[in-house]
């Protein structure tokens, strides 16, 4: 059979009839990692967005490049052709937005609205203007016991967890590979004794007379693993810190936003770093954010991975010859004493929780942490 070459081929054909991208394919994908290069020597490199369906075709290579520069770069990414059904997403907005404006939305205003903002003009520095109710699926789900839900909202919520806990668990492979971890590795250091914890914070974040005074959710980085994010399509607020500056994360149509929690960073041994990010609050429309945190079970013993641990000690003996260890040593603990402290510190910064946890370290049992699944 001949096959005729053009730039006109679906992707995934070069790969079936195991043929060489065109030389056009190939320029492109050279032309998409350069650029990024440039973009971020002029210091205006635009948020990182990854079609995850690329991972089908020939563009394998050069999506896993964009995903190991966000991973490194940026702590965070937005995901589109993630495998999770239009549908369905449209679906799980409907029915938030309606279960907000019929069960939530009074509440709001009378704890939150009404209390914040009498007579202040000074910054508040201890709430937040959101509407939140929290949803868990793993180890056991608790979507029966919560009041106020219909059936269809409970229904649809499930299956859209069930989609989430399978693309987390797909990203941290993507992971792996990117790592040069092996395969399953960073599902196993999760696992605990009953696997991961995985939850919904379902938030609407209304409209805000006075935004500077308030903000949405003040500044913090995740403690957690993997967070993924379906937020509302036209009203904005997210933001991250990235080199001293608050950048938008842009509000896209059926994507799901990515970033990685404090455990990914210890786990690494720094190669991924937690990054901090707030929401703003806006004047104007309400703000739909459905956040799902792919975590730790609370008994998993999370430490850097002993191979990251190897690397970065070479890459510094390379660079250092006076080998002064200026790498960040990160410590070994219990996931739920991590959650304990954090309860309390969620919005300082995440150095002092780790060295807290160091000084912990010598009372957690090190038996072989890592059970197989
Ligand atoms: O609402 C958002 O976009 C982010 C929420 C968030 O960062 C969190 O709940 O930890
Ligand atoms: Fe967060």
């Amino acid at each position: 059979m001949q096959v005729i070459q053009t730039l006109f081929l679906p992707l995934n054909a070069y790969k079936l009839h195991q043929l060489d991208p065109p030389l056009g394919i190939r320029k492109e994908i050279k032309r998409d990692l350069a650029g990024r290069e440039r973009e971020r020597e002029r210091g205006m490199e635009s948020f990182p967005v990854i079609n995850l369906e690329k991972l089908d075709s020939e563009e394998r290579g050069v999506t896993m490049e964009l995903i190991k520069d966000a991973c490194e770069n940026w702590g965070f990414f937005e995901l589109v052709n993630h495998g999770i059904s239009h549908e369905l997403m449209d679906k799980v907005e409907k029915l938030t937005k309606e279960h907000y404006k019929k069960s939530m939305e009074q509440r709001f205003k009378e704890l939150v609205a009404s209390k914040a903002l009498e007579g202040v003009e000074t910054e508040i520095n201890d709430m937040d203007w959101e509407s939140t109710f929290y949803l868990r699926h793993l180890p056991t789900s608790n979507m029966s016991e919560i009041p106020d839900l219909e059936d269809d909202y409970r229904k649809v919520m499930k299956e859209f967890a069930e989609g989430l806990e399978k693309l987390a668990e797909q990203l941290l492979d993507l992971l792996c590979e990117n790592l040069g971890l092996e395969k399953g590795y960073l599902k196993k250091a999760f696992y605990g004794s009953k696997g991961p914890t995985f939850g919904t914070k379902v938030s609407n974040y209304p409209p805000c007379p006075r935004p500077e005074l308030i903000k949405g959710l003040r500044a913090h980085t995740d403690a957690g693993g993997l967070i993924l994010l379906f937020q509302d399509d036209k009203v904005s607020g997210l933001q991250l810190l990235k080199d001293g500056q608050w950048v938008d994360v842009p509000p896209m149509c059926h994507s799901i936003v990515i970033n990685l929690g404090d455990q990914l960073e210890v786990i690494t041994n720094g190669k991924y770093k937690s990054v901090m990010h707030r929401v703003i609050a806006q004047t104007d429309g309400t703000r739909m954010s459905i956040a799902s945190f792919y975590n730790p079970g609370s008994d998993a013993v999370i430490y850097p991975a002993p191979t990251l641990v190897a690397k970065n000690k070479e890459d510094q003996t390379a660079v250092d010859s006076d080998d002064q260890l200026s790498q960040v040593v990160y410590p070994k603990f219990v996931f739920e004493d991590y959650m304990k402290l954090y309860a309390g510190l969620k919005f300082q910064a995440k150095e002092p929780r780790f060295e807290a946890m160091k000084t912990m370290a010598s009372t957690v049992t090190l038996s072989d942490p890592i059970v197989t699944v």
